[in-house]
């Protein structure tokens, strides 16, 4: 079935809406503007012109998903409770929204028995034109030797204050050729500001500069950033005190 980019449009826009109220923003691309880019380990096992999505978090996806999610008690404590969070208002809202399609979801933290990533969460958000992902290919004559560096993306709006968290397949959705590539706009585009960018992600992430590295609209919150910033193992800890959690719910997690 092929379907024009008006129906896509409206298809997306109706997801959109739904997770807007919850602190994500959704961005369409073709699944072949993906493997263009990608070797051969990592391509998406779709046909070409496959509708695809990525979905990323801003900074109030923490008090309009996560807090609510966790006063409702929906939380198993199994898992990661912001990974549960998410799997469950993404899948929640495709099932609203697409009742009718045939959607295949993939999270960032999900690995192939290869123990690769399901998906590159970066090359995604670059092809569809959601943030620019910086790599050290991108500076000429690179400073580092032969030092392996990691790339980053950076949002437009939000700098880094973002995460890139799930990948929609619309396995019946096939794109004509009307459905053009948007770049993502390039926003850190001077030499010395991309060396200073791939810096801080690689050497001082931990101190989240990175994500100032141009002006925002949006921060995370305080309390969502004690939150990241306390160990995953103690994260349980931390919201049974916030009075989140009981301890039966937290004695749950590993
Ligand atoms: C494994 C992983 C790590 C590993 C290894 C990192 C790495 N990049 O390989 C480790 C543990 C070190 C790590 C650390 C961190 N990570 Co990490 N990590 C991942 C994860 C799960 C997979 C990345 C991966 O395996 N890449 C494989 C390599 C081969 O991919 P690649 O280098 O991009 O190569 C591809 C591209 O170059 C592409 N390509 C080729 N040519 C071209 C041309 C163009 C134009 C484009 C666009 C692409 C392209 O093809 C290549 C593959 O064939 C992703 C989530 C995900 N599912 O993607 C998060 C992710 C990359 N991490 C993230 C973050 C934030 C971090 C940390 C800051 C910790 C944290 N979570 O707060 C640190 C910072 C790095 C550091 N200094 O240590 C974010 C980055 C967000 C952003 N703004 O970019 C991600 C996207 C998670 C998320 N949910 O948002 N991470």
């Amino acid at each position: 079935m092929s379907t024009h980019t008006e129906n896509v449009e409206e298809l997306i826009g109706i997801v959109r809406e739904s997770l807007k109220d919850k602190g994500f923003e959704i961005y369409p691309f073709k699944v072949g503007w993906y493997n263009a880019l990608t070797s051969q380990a990592h391509q998406l096992p779709y046909e070409s012109d496959s509708l695809a999505a990525v979905i990323l978090s801003t900074p109030s996806m923490f008090e309009k998903a996560f807090v609510p999610f966790l006063q409702s008690r929906a939380c198993d404590g199994m898992r990661d409770p912001i990974d549960e969070c998410i799997s469950h208002t993404v899948s929640s809202s495709i099932s609203m929204c697409c009742p009718n399609q045939s959607v295949d979801v993939m999270y960032d933290f999900e690995l192939l028995p290869s123990r690769r990533p399901k998906f590159l969460a970066q090359t995604a958000a670059h092809v569809a034109g959601a943030a620019f992902y910086y790599r050290a290919s991108d500076v000429h004559n690179p400073p580092w030797g032969n030092k392996k560096m990691f790339g980053v993306c950076i949002h437009p709006r939000l700098g880094g204050w973002f995460a890139i968290r799930a990948l929609l397949i619309f396995k019946d959705v096939l794109m004509g050729e009307e459905f053009q590539p948007r770049d993502p706009p390039d926003c850190v585009s001077r030499q010395e500001e991309r060396i200073e960018l791939l810096e801080r992600f690689n050497f001082h992430w931990r101190d989240w500069s990175y994500r100032d590295i141009i002006p925002v609209e949006e921060r995370y919150s305080l309390q969502q950033k004690e939150y990241f910033i306390t160990p995953p193992a103690q994260r349980g800890a931390l919201l049974r005190q916030w009075g989140f959690m009981t301890e039966s719910d937290t004695d749950k997690q590993s």
